[in-house]
């Protein structure tokens, strides 16, 4: 039984050794420079398995649109994954994040042999690629994904749309409308001019 101390020593040696010298999964994150025209994004050793290297895998990348785009945002296309499956992707697993850090809003995750079909929008001009394995399975051939700068798109707010329900509610608005101010009319004229009306009947008539 390892005591405390070896246990350590070997968790760094682990650690040490993750990623080292794998060509392909950048343990540190590596920024990729997105323009107009695709480029092409695989997980190491692909098409091969990824399991060649016999470690624990994790690779990030940084996709950023090059700074000669504005107002901009990445746009991604998945063309071929094969990666461990496992419930909830806790084995092995792509995912890709709205942002530059881990913490930003995650677009997407998959695993398994399906792959997101459409195309992947992020919201700001970069994009966080990350790919983890454990040490079990890992005869897979990974992912292929190309990413590329587009347009960001301009929100216009919906118009309104006349529906039924609409013409109903401005028929009741105007209705209501008419018969606050007929009432108002109404009382005015008791008060004010009735009288008056009154006295200049009364005048004529005498
Ligand atoms: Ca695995």
């Amino acid at each position: 039984m390892q005591n405390r101390t070896e246990q350590i020593l070997v968790n760094e040696i682990i650690n040490e050794k993750k990623n080292r010298g794998i060509p392909g999964c950048p343990s540190k994150t590596k920024t990729l420079e997105a323009e107009r025209h695709p480029k092409f994004l695989t997980s190491p050793n692909y098409p091969g398995n990824y399991g060649v290297y016999q470690q624990r895998l994790s690779c990030s990348w940084l996709i950023k649109a090059s700074s000669e785009y504005e107002d901009v945002v990445i746009q991604l296309q998945v063309h071929n994954s094969s990666i461990e499956p496992a419930t909830g992707c806790w084995r092995d697993s792509v995912e890709i994040v709205d942002g530059p850090k881990d913490f930003f809003r995650p677009l997407i995750s998959w695993c398994g042999s399906t792959w997101p079909k459409a195309t992947i929008t992020s919201t700001a001009s970069e994009v966080l690629v990350k790919f983890g394995t454990d040490f079990k399975k890992n005869d897979y051939y990974g992912f292929m994904l190309s990413y590329w700068v587009a347009k960001r798109p301009i929100f216009i707010a919906n118009p309104i749309e006349w529906t039924t329900l609409n013409y109903s509610l401005l028929s009741i608005g105007l209705a209501f409308m008419f018969g606050i101010t007929t009432w108002l009319i109404g009382l005015y004229m008791k008060r004010e001019f009735i009288p008056h009306i009154t006295i200049l009947l009364s005048e004529l008539t005498t």
